[in-house]
């Protein structure tokens, strides 16, 4: 039972993916650097008390979360492999690296 229990948990994980938090805190993506693999979803959350975002322009992954409102959860999914920044269109100083395998 116990194993059938795991697998079930291992077979939902490759087919939906894993999501990961990055907070948006004192103007800073925590954490700035993340390993991620394809189909994985990262969430951005807003912990400060101004609007934040979050984009990329790497051809693969290409996304804009736009305008993100404090308390607000937007999530990205990672299509392809590579390694690549995101940054916040309004702070032009956070950026935060994702590693995707
Ligand atoms: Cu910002």
């Amino acid at each position: 039972m116990e194993k059938i229990i795991v697998l079930s948990i291992i077979l939902s994980s490759a087919l939906f993916g894993a999501n990961h938090v990055i907070d948006q805190k004192g103007k800073t993506f925590t954490p700035h650097s993340i390993s991620v693999a394809v189909g994985d979803t990262i969430t951005f959350k807003n912990s400060d008390p101004f609007a934040h975002n979050a984009y990329t322009d790497d051809e693969a992954n290409e996304f804009d979360i736009g305008m993100q409102t404090p308390g607000e959860d937007v999530s990205a999914k990672i299509l392809k492999a590579g390694v690549f920044n995101v940054e916040c269109a309004i702070h032009p100083n956070m950026l935060l690296e994702v590693i995707a395998k």
